[in-house]
């Protein structure tokens, strides 16, 4: 099947005599792919999805998820479509640079032993639920942190990680879309950790079509996985963000926001933050979901707060028995130092009744939180725009009011150990998942 589709492509390519990266016989799958995925958007949200000419397949799977959670059952994909879905996407990539890996148990482009060395998972395709494949998204990533280095002689900073090239005489083709590409070795030097990864030219072109497998006249086979996220630094597939400030992070007067600054696991948690709210020092995923446990805590802490019940304490009524917040925003704003957004100065005074505790968290905080950091640092609306509210939040303190972990799935939830698809209920699908697992288990 797959020989004969390439044969046709070759064909294809031939008639056309354009070397093309957007084959036409390639988009049947594509449009059985997107009819696959219009139905279901169409049976969860009762509307039609709409492509534009040229969607890609990341493109396609984020309208499709966008529409599903604005949609307010995204529940429901996470739970229950989700896992079908991931088969179908799976089945029908449309990317055929996409080679298949041997012993991949989950299908999801890594194998078994590259996931073990990276710390996935290796009978889940899509830890982070958004369906895209892991290995698909990590080689996209990959490709992003690549693109952005500097080649060799360019850097600015002898520590600088960069890439490098040496062309030779001669150049080979793209089985799959037949670019032409210089045959000669290329790399990736981490002179910090004094680390590299080396492998042919063409192996760029596969990642920027997510895939750490390729095949071009003159060389085929994979790059070395684990190497290549040590050498870029990079674990997962997570865009960061730069709202995100490191622990070290430093403002003009008040010095390193966060207290620590040690952080084993490289979470954005410092291990005393860790210590104290009893998460695990050195596991930057402890939830196996592929973002960093320091990031989505902030995020869910985030929406925790925005989700409180407004207490009024001159509206007269009696205050309520579960956490809530009262408005204490003032009349003047302050400004991001990342995005230059503006947010009033005021701030959230968070009252947990039944502990007898409260925390003030600023708007400016809220908006740090909300992308993903326990730091925030706000400036000053007039120029020269001096700092204004800055530092970080109080963790374990606020996890403690806040009564985190709230929803199954948040950061520290405790699964029964009979509660195998952990949606904190034990009952019949766990027991058809683990006949699944049984059934697929290499171990002893
Ligand atoms: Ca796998
Ligand atoms: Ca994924
Ligand atoms: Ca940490
Ligand atoms: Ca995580
Ligand atoms: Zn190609
Ligand atoms: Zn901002």
């Amino acid at each position: 099947m797959r020989r004969l589709r390439r044969r046709a492509c070759q064909r294809h390519i031939k008639d056309n005599k354009k070397l093309s990266q957007n084959i036409q016989c390639h988009s049947e799958p594509f449009a059985a792919l997107k009819d696959k995925l219009c139905e279901e958007s169409t049976f969860l949200t009762g509307q039609t999805l709409r492509f534009a000419q040229g969607d890609d397949f990341k493109i396609l799977a984020k309208k499709f998820k966008r529409r599903i959670v604005s949609a307010g059952v995204a529940a429901a994909i996470t739970l229950g479509t989700a896992a079908t879905t991931n088969k179908a996407l799976a089945a029908g990539l449309p990317d055929p640079h996409q080679l298949p890996v041997s012993m991949d148990s989950d299908g999801d482009f890594l194998a078994n032993r590259e996931e073990f060395a990276i710390g996935y998972l290796l009978f889940d395709p899509d830890q982070n639920r958004n369906l895209i494949p892991d290995g698909v998204e990590l080689a996209n990533r990959c490709n992003s942190v690549i693109g952005s280095l500097p080649w060799q002689g360019q850097q600015t900073d002898p520590n600088q990680t960069y890439k490098w090239h040496t062309p030779v005489f001669g150049i080979e083709f793209c089985e799959i879309c037949g670019a032409t590409i210089n045959m000669g070795p290329a790399g990736i030097v981490n002179p910090r950790l004094n680390l590299s990864v080396s492998f042919p030219l063409i192996a760029l072109h596969y990642i920027e079509h997510g895939s750490f497998s390729y095949n071009g006249t003159i060389h085929d086979g994979r790059v070395d996985v684990p190497s290549l996220l040590r050498v870029l630094e990079t674990r997962f597939p997570y865009e960061p963000n730069d709202h995100q400030l490191p622990l070290n992070y430093v403002v003009k007067g008040s010095g390193q926001l966060a207290p620590d600054a040690n952080d084993l696991d490289r979470d954005l948690l410092a291990d005393t933050e860790e210590l104290a709210s009893g998460f695990d020092l050195y596991d930057a995923d402890q939830d196996a979901n592929i973002v960093p446990d320091g990031i989505e805590l902030a995020k869910q802490c985030s929406s925790v707060i925005d989700q409180l019940p407004v207490y009024n304490p001159y509206g007269g009524g009696l205050p309520p028995e579960k956490p809530y917040k009262i408005n204490y925003f003032q009349h003047g704003l302050e400004l991001c130092e990342i995005c230059g957004n503006q947010v009033n100065m005021g701030y959230w005074h968070i009252v947990n009744p039944k502990l007898t505790l409260f925390i003030d968290v600023y708007d400016i905080t809220c908006h740090y939180l909300s992308h993903g950091s326990f730091s925030f640092s706000g400036l000053k609306i007039d120029p020269p725009n001096g700092p204004f509210h800055n530092g970080r939040v109080k963790i374990a303190l606020l996890l403690s009011i806040l009564e985190m972990p709230k929803r199954c799935g948040d950061l520290g939830t405790i699964y029964l150990p009979g509660d195998i698809n952990k949606d904190c209920k034990e009952d019949l699908n766990d027991l058809a998942d683990f006949a699944d697992n049984w059934l697929q288990s290499t171990g002893p």
